[in-house]
């Protein structure tokens, strides 16, 4: 019996799994439009490849077209979104579809852009090419839930990790580290994919964290760092603030003193206000619009204690990374402690220990 995905080959499904694994390696990289993949195909060779551009454009199938080795006509493009037929701030990637030539476009999963959504489908079948979609379609939507949140709720995805030692505690006087260099080395991936980091004025008081990514030669890709402080009370002499540009920090706050203000706009940081609840509160949901407005697509929050645990309370988070540390902590200076499992366990029920080589540390990630 034939099924409508037997319209699809073995082979098929390889190209468009290449092009998805080049539309991952560029996650979290390509600004305010979703990172695509694309494969072009000719003889059964691969002619070409391409991704969506650093910062979003060019788009994927035009770098496709313009790296290919060889003519493009005959051969079939595998895209993992639909290409855009519409004039953004690029020219539709349909025009130089036609253009090149290409016989036949095999695309994943639609793309929910309403100036895209369904209309190139009909675009290039009128232009006598081969069009199919659907192909690895679960595989790649599981892949494009950040685009689609961001495009519906107008909002960023929101990841969060914390670190604990084996008795809970985030923070212990003196010890500067509770996890080994290899979970240190998966919060700079996380680092690295996320467009921005979240933290609040305690943590960043307390730490005097960078937020940076620190993998090597990765430096250039950290987070916009953003800084969620009612009382405008981070400390200038705190790394963030020393380095911070009109570009790389964000601070909300709710009220403080003109001077103080002025001290923070000074320096050129965004300073912007924001409304707390009754408890005293940043609310979230407003912050996180704003978020999206100003560009942030993909955030990764490094809560203490307090942040982490009203995003856990609120299901805020899409996905959550707990780091578990066998090294217990001293309880004798200073300390902070973890304390929202139970939280964590009754609002998400979906967890997984990432499989990798971490060392006696685990890293499990929680999903929403
Ligand atoms: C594609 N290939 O690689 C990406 C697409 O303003 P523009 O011209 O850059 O258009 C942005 C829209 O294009 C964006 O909202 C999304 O619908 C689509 N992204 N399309 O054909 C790509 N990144
Ligand atoms: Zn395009």
């Amino acid at each position: 019996m034939s099924t409508k995905k037997d319209k699809f080959s073995f082979k098929d499904q390889l190209y468009m799994d290449l092009a998805l694994d080049l539309a991952r390696a560029r996650e979290g990289l390509t600004g305010t439009n979703p990172s695509v993949g694309c494969v072009i195909v000719k003889n059964d060779e691969i002619i070409s490849i391409g991704q969506t551009s650093y910062n979003g454009r060019p788009h994927a199938e035009l770098n496709a077209i313009k790296n290919s080795s060889d003519h493009l006509r005959g051969s079939t493009m595998y895209v993992t979104l639909e290409p855009c037929c519409h004039h953004g701030e690029t020219p539709p990637c349909t025009s130089a579809i036609i253009k090149s030539k290409i016989s036949k476009v095999i695309y994943s999963v639609i793309d929910i852009d309403k100036r895209v959504k369904g209309k190139t489908f009909k675009l290039l079948n009128a232009k006598k090419i081969n069009v199919h979609k659907g192909l690895l379609k679960d595989k790649v939507s599981e892949f494009y839930k950040p685009y689609f949140l961001n495009r519906t709720k107008k909002i960023p995805f929101v990841n969060g990790k914390i670190a604990v030692a084996k008795n809970n505690l985030i923070y212990s006087k003196n010890i500067k580290k509770i996890t080994n260099s290899r979970s240190d080395k998966f919060t700079h991936f996380l680092r690295y994919k996320n467009d921005s980091i979240v933290i609040s004025y305690k943590t960043l008081n307390k730490d005097n964290p960078k937020l940076n990514c620190r993998l090597k030669n990765f430096k250039k890709f950290s987070p916009k760092r953003i800084v969620l402080d009612n009382k405008l009370k981070t400390n200038i002499k705190s790394y963030i603030f020393k380095t911070a540009n009109k570009k790389n920090t964000i601070i909300f706050y709710n009220e403080a003193e003109k001077l103080k203000i002025l001290e923070f706009k000074k320096k050129k940081i965004q300073a912007l206000k924001s409304k707390i609840n009754n408890q005293k509160k940043f609310d979230i949901p407003i912050i996180l619009k704003k978020l999206y407005q100003l560009g942030c697509r993909n955030i990764l929050v490094e809560g203490g204690n307090d942040l982490t645990k009203e995003f856990l309370k609120k299901k805020i988070y899409n996905n959550f990374y707990l780091f578990k540390s066998p090294k217990r902590l001293s309880k004798l200076k200073d300390y902070k402690e973890f304390n929202g499992f139970d939280i964590l366990e009754k609002n998400y029920k979906s967890k997984m220990k990432i499989k990798s080589n971490f060392g006696k540390d685990t890293i499990t990630l929680y999903k929403n």
